[in-house]
């Protein structure tokens, strides 16, 4: 089958790939990373579908190809276009101010006009390859347009978008000066997905208030709507994004991954202890905020450095922007403070990784880790969460999980904590360090129940489901 004729289209701001160059300049793709591919590559495999979404690189896309059973349609970006439209309206504008305004979000006209530009070549290149009638699911916020631009194009198509991130209330995204412009753009699909239904609550709000639209009465089981100028009615509901648990689970229980759990304990110089967190380095995640309570149990005798040993894996991220790389200098600023006043020779009190890793060795780390700390001080989602969970078959291991973390929903049974507060997190630390075994089992017994019967294939069928209900 060509990709011109494609039921199923994702519009994603990037390919589930890397491009890897061998040394003889050979090139070739590798699944890349991250939550939304790990989330939407089982799915896409299951369907056959095409996706359409930026290769990573600057000017030159690669045509059309085959990867892990789906058509991979790039969409080009210029260098400034990386500059203005990535880095700038959806990095330094959206992301601060979807979640929270942790760090100031920037209003910058050109990175605005950059963002109208690539939305409309990705519905374009959408467009290209939908089939009559076709589904065409449009993934996050750097595409808050598309629904819109390609409803203008192919009235035929079934249009979902799904928005990975926080949507915030009225009195935040008034901020925003394209505020109409972005909810026009979402209205243009027959059903826009969020983690919450507080972003639901948000959405319909927002509609209300700014476009003047009326919200529709009991549109159904848990879906609210809105009735737009040109007489469609506009779906939302929440549908919480997991993970593949059967995969990482089976994955969790190789001898290569439980003799490698075994290993980093041993290379951590066998603490009572292992705490791990495991995060993009963002400032969403909180990171500093779990170090300085660690820091402080060491500090006040509560947790000394034989009784346990932090992890903290950062995947490197989005570091051309300014806010990341001034967040870099503070992580590891922290780190080297407490490491100066409490590692021993040879023993670290925060063993501090900057890198990506593979699923087996993550597997292997989550299998390592009596705490897994999980503090974000906004997050649609957090896949890490869940994912703990799915690897603790042996139902040994607790998780601490920010209340802001849209996991918090669905895994109650985490120690739950606010992280500005610093107190309660090193309450709900050694909390997690001291529980007793038999709680410590029914807790992680209720989560994996949770996650295996929530996972990422019933939450792709859910929406795709109720897209095509309407
Ligand atoms: P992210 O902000 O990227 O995702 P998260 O949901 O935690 O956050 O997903 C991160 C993914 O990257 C996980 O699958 C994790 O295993 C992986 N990862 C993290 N650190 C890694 C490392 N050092 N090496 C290798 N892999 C690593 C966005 C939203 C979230 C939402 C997801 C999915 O911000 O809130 O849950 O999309 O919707």
């Amino acid at each position: 089958m060509s990709p011109e004729h494609r039921n199923l289209v994702v519009v994603a701001n990037r390919l589930p790939v890397d491009r890897v160059e061998s040394d003889s300049g050979e090139v070739s793709w590798r699944r890349s990373p991250g939550g939304l591919v790990t989330a939407l590559a089982p799915v896409m495999r299951g369907h056959g579908g095409a996706w359409v979404g930026w290769a990573g690189g600057v000017d030159d896309a690669p045509e059309p190809f085959r990867e892990d059973g789906m058509d991979l349609v790039a969409v080009p970006l210029s260098a400034a276009e990386v500059a203005d439209y990535y880095e700038g309206l959806s990095n330094s504008t959206l992301w601060p101010l979807y979640h929270d305004v942790i760090v100031p979000a920037e209003y910058n006209r050109e990175w605005w006009d950059a963002y109208v530009r690539v939305n409309a070549r990705f519905a374009e290149a959408a467009e290209a390859v939908a089939g009559e009638g076709a589904t065409v699911w449009v993934q996050d916020y750097q595409l808050q347009l598309v629904p819109s631009m390609l409803r203008q194009r192919r009235p035929d198509l079934r249009i979902g978008f799904f928005l990975h991130i926080p949507f915030p209330p009225t009195e935040l995204f008034a901020q925003l000066p394209w505020r109409r412009r972005i909810l026009e753009g979402l209205l243009g699909a027959d059903l826009v997905g969020f983690q919450r239904r507080g972003a639901v609550a948000n959405f319909v709000q927002l509609t209300e208030r700014l476009l003047g639209l009326p919200a529709v009465e009991a549109a159904g089981d848990g879906v609210d709507a809105v009735s737009t100028p040109d007489g469609r009615t506009v779906r939302a509901a929440a549908f919480p994004i997991s993970i593949d648990a059967t995969e990482l689970d089976e994955l969790s229980r190789t001898p290569e991954v439980e003799k490698r759990a075994i290993e980093i304990r041993a290379e951590l110089g066998e603490p009572r202890r292992v705490l791990l967190g495991v995060d993009r380095l963002d400032y969403t995640k909180g990171i500093g905020h779990r170090l300085k309570a660690f820091g402080e149990l060491l500090a006040d005798g509560t947790v000394t450095p034989e009784d346990a040993v932090l992890v903290q894996v950062a995947t490197p991220s989005r570091e051309r922007v300014e806010h990341y790389r001034v967040l870099r200098d503070e992580i590891e600023q922290a780190v080297g403070r407490i490491n100066g006043e409490h590692a021993r020779l040879g023993h670290p009190a925060v063993h501090y990784l900057h890198s990506s890793h593979d699923r087996p060795e993550l597997a292997a780390l989550f299998r390592a880790a009596d705490v897994m700390v999980v503090t974000p001080l906004r997050d649609g989602m957090n896949l890490v969460a869940k994912e703990y969970v799915a690897c603790r078959h042996d139902l040994h291991g607790a998780l601490v999980l920010s209340e802001f973390a849209g996991a918090a929903d669905e895994l109650s049974e985490a120690f739950l904590v606010n992280p500005h507060d610093v107190d309660d997190l090193k309450r709900a630390i050694v909390e997690a360090m001291e529980v007793e075994p038999e709680e410590a089992r029914a807790r992680m017994g209720a989560m994996r129940t949770h996650v295996f019967t929530h996972d990422v294939t019933r939450w792709a069928r859910t929406f795709l489901d109720t897209l095509a209900a309407g």
